[in-house]
């Protein structure tokens, strides 16, 4: 990198810095001792209140938008920018989770706008930093509530859906403090758009396996999220004989073993009944009704829709041997992306000025790039993380790596401001 590297823009200074951060993020949690940060939450809204006091620290100018999302800009000096590449990731966890995942994507940006304004290597462009307020989709079941609605993917139907203790999306969005009214507000153009660049923890195995602090990402898997009822009879359980019983959960049982045997079955599909909730809910009272989710996830597009479609077929033909109903609720598909090549054979050069070898490797877990590739070019660098661990809380990644990260990105910047 040319420019004046001081100590405190060198990569491990602002590591250091990163991991801090991410352990302050890590103290934003609905549930003490441990870490759950839903959408539009005191907890989001505290994670977001941090992030923008860091960006402005950083010398950007900084605001919360319609949704929730915090976005900070830096422009270089003089002005009149050569366009603006986005950079970030989300600040919503899962429930118990890792203090990585999203967040180092958001914090690693944040460092190499520090790096490009403080060691006067300022690309001619314009840098902006997106914390998206909801990835998961935890609190409302739909992910990519945040990109969504800066790449105008936000569907209004999904301001209805209400939360586990019925709370309506668009009074959460208000709670919270933002305009469920003026969310197209929240839209980005892209005449302007260099690109969005996100920066997350592999939450793999194969970094590690190579020995490898990063590795560029090829394209993100497509998922399908779905919630399946099953209903049956409540009925005593001491008196009911077995064979007159209409059991939900006996019935959600044999069709999560068909869920699982559908994924080991098909190369590359992965399959996951996460939740569920049965009623009425007694130990001593056969179930009436079982509701699940299902996430079903594949690189082709086809591959994941006909597993799907089985899996429908599947439980409509578990349901009717055993006198039940089954209700199926699509809640959101996202087809696989692959990342822009102009923009990631940028990246991968990136990583070979680092000095590292470069490893190519799809992305399993959904991203808001993926959503973001509706509004511009995307490119993913991975940051190796512990045995791959993630949406739980050993989630780790070392300074050593999130340093080559930084190094990483500040090359990429440097590659795409002498293309300028
Ligand atoms: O579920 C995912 O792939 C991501 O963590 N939202
Ligand atoms: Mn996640
Ligand atoms: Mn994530």
């Amino acid at each position: 990198m040319a420019g004046a590297e001081t100590s405190t823009t060198a990569p491990a200074a602002l590591a250091a810095a990163v991991l801090d951060r991410a352990d302050l993020l890590a103290e934003c949690t609905e549930e003490p001792g441990r870490l759950t940060r839903r959408f539009a939450t005191p907890a989001l809204v505290a994670a977001g209140d941090l992030v923008l006091g860091w960006m402005r620290e950083a010398g950007m100018t900084a605001r919360r938008d319609a949704i929730g999302n915090v976005v900070g800009r830096w422009e270089p000096p003089g002005g009149a920018p050569a366009g603006t590449l986005l950079l970030g990731s989300h600040l919503d966890t899962v429930r118990d989770a890792g203090r990585y995942d999203g967040m180092l994507g958001v914090l690693v940006a944040l460092a190499c706008v520090q790096r490009a304004r403080d060691a006067g290597v300022a690309p001619p462009f314009a840098l902006e930093v997106l914390g998206f307020a909801d990835e998961e989709g935890v609190r409302y079941g739909t992910a990519y509530l945040g990109s969504g609605a800066v790449a105008g993917a936000l569907e209004a139907e999904a301001l209805a859906r209400r939360d586990a203790d019925g709370i309506a999306m668009a009074d959460a969005i208000a709670a919270a403090g933002g305009d469920p009214d003026a969310l197209h507000d929240a839209r980005r153009a892209a005449d302007d758009l260099l690109g969005y660049v996100e920066v997350h923890i592999e939450q793999g195995p194969v970094l590690e396996a190579e020995d490898l602090p990063v590795g560029v990402v090829t394209g993100i898997a497509g998922q399908t999220r779905a919630e399946v009822v099953f209903d049956g009879m409540a009925g005593h359980a001491g008196t009911v004989p077995m064979a007159l019983r209409r059991d939900a959960l006996a019935a959600a049982a044999e069709w999560i073993g068909a869920v699982e045997a559908r994924g080991r079955a098909v190369a590359g599909l992965v399959a996951t009944v996460g939740q569920i909730d049965v009623e009425p809910g007694a130990g001593n009272v056969i179930p009436a009704r079982a509701t699940l989710s299902l996430d079903v996830r594949h690189l082709e597009d086809a591959v994941r829709g006909a597993a799907v479609a089985d899996l429908r077929e599947h439980a409509v033909a578990i349901a009717a041997a055993r006198g039940c109903k089954v209700a199926w609720t699509d809640v959101q598909a996202t087809a696989a992306v692959a990342c822009a090549p102009g923009l990631t054979r940028e990246l991968e050069a990136a990583v070979a000025g680092a000095g590292l070898r470069v490893a190519r490797l799809p992305s399993g877990a959904g991203h808001d790039a993926a959503v973001m590739s509706r509004l511009c070019d995307v490119a993913m660098l991975f940051v190796r993380c512990a045995g791959g661990v993630s949406h739980h809380p050993a989630e780790a990644v070392t300074a050593d790596d999130v340093a080559a990260a930084i190094d990483v990105t500040g090359r990429l910047l440097h590659r795409l401001a002498r293309a300028r």
